[in-house]
């Protein structure tokens, strides 16, 4: 059913093509999901020298599995490099991912969703995935928020109800505001390719109606902003110009007491 995952130049986007781009930080087990939807090792896990870390990788699945109204459409879940917990390379990293998804959107392809995923044995909430969760809504929009799954993973890590009380507070104290908006929180357990495809079957059972334009093609496609100019894009663009200066300063104060050491 699944398919080898192609690489840029030997894919070719249809129209009819329904999309899923898999986001998420490095690790968070995105190669991993993936592979258990293709039920092969196509996916490159665990690495950080293959090409699909830096650029996405699309995985096609032809026929549709369950649903007889999509038999004539792909569905195409692109794997992508992770969002960084370094604040400079970010921007590169989510351009790269939106110029692929501007792409889908000049072919006339359709998102049937996003999902984000979150190791859940993650232990705090800090900047970065605050961050990251604010990069998230920048590249769906608000409209498309209730196509997005927050997929938890590496439910196996730890045994006891730890992981399902983590579970209640990210969706009480920090995805809370997107949940509102319509987004839907699922577990992935490792091993089992049933559990990755009922994560999958939410968004198809939707996928018939009208084409899935996410904020950030409306944006680069529709209406012709560069990426800089995005929400997605200023928005991490102004936060590493931010952390560079940060440092700048950090380095000056550093260097005054060194001085002041040495006399
Ligand atoms: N125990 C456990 N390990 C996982 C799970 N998902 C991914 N991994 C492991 O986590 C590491 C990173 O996974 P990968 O799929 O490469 O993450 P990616 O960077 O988001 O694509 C690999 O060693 C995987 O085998 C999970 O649900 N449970
Ligand atoms: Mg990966």
């Amino acid at each position: 059913m699944g398919q080898p995952p192609l690489h840029a130049e030997k894919f070719h986007i249809q129209g009819g093509d329904i999309v899923i781009p898999v986001l998420g930080p490095t690790g968070s087990g995105k190669s991993t999901f993936i592979n258990h939807l293709l039920g092969t090792e196509s996916m490159e896990v665990g690495h950080q020298t293959t090409s699909c870390t830096t650029e996405p990788c699309p995985g096609i699945i032809i026929p549709i599995p369950n649903f007889p109204n999509l038999r004539d459409r792909r569905l195409v879940i692109l794997d992508t490099p992770g969002f960084d917990d370094t604040y400079t390379k970010d921007p590169v990293i989510v351009k790269n991912i939106a110029d692929w998804l501007s792409q889908y959107r000049r072919k006339g392809a359709s998102i049937g969703g996003v999902l984000y995923l979150h190791d859940i044995s993650t232990r705090r909430f800090t900047s970065t995935p605050n961050k990251n969760l604010h990069t998230l809504c920048h590249i769906c929009g608000d409209a498309s928020l209730k196509r997005t799954i927050m997929v938890t993973t590496n439910w196996d890590s730890i045994t006891n109800n730890v992981l399902s009380e983590r579970e209640e507070e990210m969706k009480a104290r920090h995805w809370n505001g997107i949940i509102e908006k319509g987004a839907c929180v699922r577990r992935f357990l490792l091993g089992s390719s049933e559990s990755a495809w009922d994560i999958i079957n939410v968004l198809l059972r939707r996928a018939d109606g009208p084409p899935g334009v996410l904020q950030i093609q409306e944006e680069m496609v529709d209406r012709g902003i560069g990426f800089q100019n995005t929400e997605a894009g200023g928005n991490l663009l102004r936060v590493a110009e931010k952390k560079r200066e940060q440092e700048r300063q950090q380095e000056k104060t550093f260097k005054k007491k060194s001085l002041c050491v040495v006399q």
